[in-house]
């Protein structure tokens, strides 16, 4: 931060917490609140875009990616769901294996890094179903990242086939699983779970997947779905507890809000997400999350314009190409569906970011930028022991 900037978050009253903030202290309950209520919120993006300046410098994250929604037919009911169907319902669909080829194959001249695949609790499905369909896509694509199950489906086959959920992940991983998304972690509260989506796990068997995920060595994302029935105290919880967790695995890569879409949901009187609103959870979870070292502004449901101001209010990724979304799309998302790489490179550079072509661990590949990143590798804002400065504590864990 500049002096310009450290004079006006000290006179916004965050003082205290920019104190905590340069001397590498955690934030609290407390603080997380006092960040969602605080009237300023360009104060509280310049707190989270210097943590995020001194994890990533300028640097500013993409992928090239296809998104493959390979069923919609979900038995969940989740409230907040413009995307599932009933098995009877005309318009459901399941991909076959041979569909999810065909998929791949139409964008096979395109240089595809990951396959981001979710869908919804389709009991139908055998395990074979999921083993196949992976198989198909490393046999396609010998060199693409599969990053796809959520915990909830991840739950729901441990329950459909009689399996552990550590055997399931296990054969997962055997047939190609590179990684698993974010999604379905919503709000991780009782009260969240019962209003919204008591049709799947709750936040305690999501966080246990996870951290069984882990120890198998497949890293994860996490997702915050917010705006709908959630109170800020709810949000802030959700972060505590995704920190407790890393702070045991170390297994989650980035943290992704999701500002809740009503359109063609059961909660459609809801009011859109606000930009504001949009910015301030990524500022937040910046803040709170130390131990996670990345934030990502999901450009498809942000909006490319939200996105890039996301890029200086914590954020150091936009996500993908995409491709095909149909969760948010049918939600009443205005995004396109897809964005070439090159209007990623230009999203990014016109934000007065660096972009870096990453696979799916977040190693750069492609040609590099000249401009680097702090020089060790991020991993945490918590302090560097026996670095001692003002500054000291915004460095990053060895
Ligand atoms: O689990 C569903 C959310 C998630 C709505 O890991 C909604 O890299 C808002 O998890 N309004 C799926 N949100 C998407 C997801 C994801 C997206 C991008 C990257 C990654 C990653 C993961 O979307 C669901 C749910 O939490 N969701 N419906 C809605 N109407």
């Amino acid at each position: 931060m500049n002096r310009l900037q450290r004079l006006h978050v000290e006179r916004s009253g965050l003082g205290a917490i920019a104190a905590k903030v340069l001397a590498g202290e955690r934030l609290d309950r407390e603080d997380g609140l006092l960040l969602y209520r605080h009237p300023d919120l360009l104060a509280v993006g310049a707190l989270a875009n210097h943590v995020r300046e001194t994890l990533h410098g300028d640097l500013a994250y993409y992928i090239v990616n296809q998104h493959i929604n390979h069923t919609n037919v979900c038995v969940a009911g989740c409230k907040f769901c413009a995307f599932y169907r009933t098995a009877k319902q005309p318009d459901a669909y399941v991909l076959s294996p041979r569909d999810v080829e065909r998929r791949m194959l139409e964008q096979i001249h395109e240089p595809i890094r990951e396959i981001h695949m979710v869908g919804g609790v389709n009991p139908d499905l055998p395990f074979d179903y999921y083993l196949e369909v992976i198989r198909t896509m490393k046999r396609v694509r010998p060199e693409v990242h599969v990053k796809a199950f959520t915990m909830v489906e991840i739950a729901a086959m441990a329950e459909n086939f009689g399996m552990s959920v550590e055997e399931v992940l296990r054969g997962l991983k055997e047939a190609g699983l590179g990684s698993i998304p974010g999604g379905g972690a919503e709000i991780l509260t009782d009260h969240a779970h019962q209003v919204l989506f008591k049709g799947k796990i709750d936040h305690r068997a999501w966080m246990e997947i996870a951290k069984t995920a882990h120890r198998l060595g497949l890293k994860s994302n996490a997702t915050m779905m917010y705006g709908h029935v959630e109170t800020l105290e709810e949000r802030v919880e959700h972060m505590l507890l995704l920190r407790e967790a890393q702070d045991e695995t170390q297994g989650f890569m980035a943290f992704i809000p999701l500002a809740f879409h009503p359109e063609n949901t059961r909660l459609s009187h809801l009011p859109k997400p606000s930009a504001a609103d949009e910015l301030r959870n990524l500022a937040v979870g910046r803040l709170m999350l130390d131990n996670f070292p990345h934030v990502k502004a999901y450009w498809i449901m942000m909006t490319p314009r939200v996105a890039q101001a996301g890029l200086h209010f914590g954020a150091d990724d936009l996500d993908g190409t995409v491709v095909t979304e149909e969760i948010y799309h049918r939600a009443g998302s205005t995004s396109p569906q897809r964005i070439s790489r090159r209007q990623l490179v230009v999203l990014i550079e016109e934000a007065g970011r660096v972009p870096v072509e990453r696979d799916t661990l977040y190693n750069p590949v492609g040609p590099q930028p000249d401009r680097a990143a702090p020089e060790r590798p991020a991993q945490s804002t918590r302090p560097i022991p026996g670095a001692s400065g003002p500054e000291a504590g915004m460095g990053i864990s060895p």
